[in-house]
């Protein structure tokens, strides 16, 4: 099994990278930000949990997130990897994700970190805002608190990966498939380690 996780603050292009790499190397996408739309779209009791966080910008809780990736695991038992695009947010996240593979006798094999500046972040978040229809991209300052969240929150996660020596930074700045063949040769070289 090769699991990839594709990390980077919000807007950073988890999603967009996320579609071609899936595509390439035939792994099981698992993006919790499009599993929380698809309930909210569907108007499940979870949906309304998640919509109250997500409108604010703010994590929806870590137990609710975890509860969804344990049954997406189960629903995808014979997959050859999984990339989780946008999960762990948290260090109780990441430790839950760590037991979850234990039980498959599976493990991550990298953390790709998309580094792009705040001022991209925002125009990108703003752009997308004007077509997206979603309401956490609607206001500015609800952008700027997802940032900060994810300082606060999230980057802390990147240390606990770094420890494993299974991080590698990846310039997301730049042209989409700049960054595409960034990844891939990351992904590439962290292959080409592990079978040899
Ligand atoms: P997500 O759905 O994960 O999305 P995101 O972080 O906003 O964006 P992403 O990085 O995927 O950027 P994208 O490719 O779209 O999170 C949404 C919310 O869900 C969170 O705030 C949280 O409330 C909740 N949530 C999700 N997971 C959670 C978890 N594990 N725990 C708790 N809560 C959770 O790119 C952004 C824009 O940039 C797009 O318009 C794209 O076209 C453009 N773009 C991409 N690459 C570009 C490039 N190279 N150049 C120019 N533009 C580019």
């Amino acid at each position: 099994m090769f699991n990839l996780i594709l990390f980077g603050p919000p807007g950073s292009g988890k999603g967009t990278q996320s579609e071609k790499l899936v595509e390439k190397y035939g792994l099981i996408h698992l993006s919790t930000g499009n599993l929380l739309r698809e309930e909210i779209a569907n108007k499940t009791p979870l949906g309304v949990e998640a919509r109250n966080f997500m409108d604010k910008g703010q994590l929806v809780p870590d137990e609710v997130v975890i509860g969804m990736i344990d049954s997406c695991l189960e629903h995808h038992k014979e997959a050859k990897g999984f990339l989780f695009d946008g999960f762990p947010r948290t260090g109780a996240q990441a430790e839950a994700l760590d037991k979850l593979l234990h039980l498959k006798k599976a493990d991550i094999a990298l953390v790709a970190i998309l580094d792009v500046n705040e001022e991209e972040l925002i125009k990108r978040l703003v752009h997308r805002g004007k077509t997206s229809g979603r309401s956490d991209d609607a206001d500015e300052n609800i952008q700027r608190k997802r940032q900060d969240i994810y300082k606060k929150e999230t980057l802390p996660v990147a240390a606990y990966y770094q420890r494993s020596k299974r991080v590698a930074h990846i310039d997301g700045m730049g042209e989409v498939d700049q960054v595409f063949e960034r990844l891939c040769a990351a992904i590439d070289k962290k292959m080409k380690a592990l079978s040899s």
